[in-house]
């Protein structure tokens, strides 16, 4: 069984959202006509409490961009997004979603940050979303969504590591390239770890 996964296609991450992805929104036919080719569709939402540990709002006299430590991990510092059942946190309107089959939520827990779909930063928390796919008989995974540099390259590499046949569609994925040149890496790294881009 093969699924397409759409990873964090929410209004926070278009154009117009508090975290812009520049042409976030282009991926949007591309990925409604893909769904036509799966029979199994799932969506990530990055899904925050407003007290997040990511949000910059939350520690004075700091800046989105800025990196902290939490726990022991590095945590780049955000602009408040996706927040649970805000407009940011919908998906993208002119997403198709009446095939989706499976919403999986992500980044619930205010002291850690979720970008993978599958585990939270610091892999001690699953998101049920291995296991879902286990109980659907998935062996081959295509991800579409955003970002390429984070949210996407998380979700890729757990999903190889974790034994998927793992596909990232170059059209219907965008990045943020904090730093120019974020987006290629993101692809090397993935691609290193025997991620197929197509
Ligand atoms: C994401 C940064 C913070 C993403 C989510 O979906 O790529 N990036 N939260
Ligand atoms: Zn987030």
């Amino acid at each position: 069984m093969k699924v397409l996964l759409m990873v964090d296609i929410q209004n926070d991450f278009s154009p117009t959202g508090s975290l812009a992805v520049k042409d976030g929104d282009e991926i949007i036919p591309f990925v409604n006509d893909q769904q036509d080719a799966f029979d199994l569709i799932v969506a990530t939402q990055d899904w925050h409490p407003k007290n997040h540990s990511s949000f910059a709002e939350h520690y004075p006299g700091k800046s989105p961009g800025e990196v902290i430590t939490l726990g022991d991990i590095e945590q780049i510092l955000w602009p408040t997004h996706c927040v649970q059942n805000s407009y940011g946190a919908e998906f993208i309107s002119g997403l198709k979603t009446k095939k989706i089959n499976q919403v999986v939520q992500k980044g619930m827990n205010s002291n850690i940050d979720s970008y993978s779909g599958f585990f939270d930063n610091d892999h001690k928390n699953a998101t049920g979303l291995h296991q879902y796919l286990q109980d659907q008989k998935v062996n081959d995974i295509y991800i579409v969504g955003l970002a390429t540099d984070y949210c996407v390259k998380f979700t890729a590499l757990d999903a190889a590591q974790l034994g998927y046949s793992t596909t990232v569609l170059k059209k219907g994925v965008r990045g943020v390239d904090l730093a120019s040149g974020d987006i290629e890496q993101a692809f090397a790294e993935m691609q290193t770890a025997g991620v197929k881009i197509d």
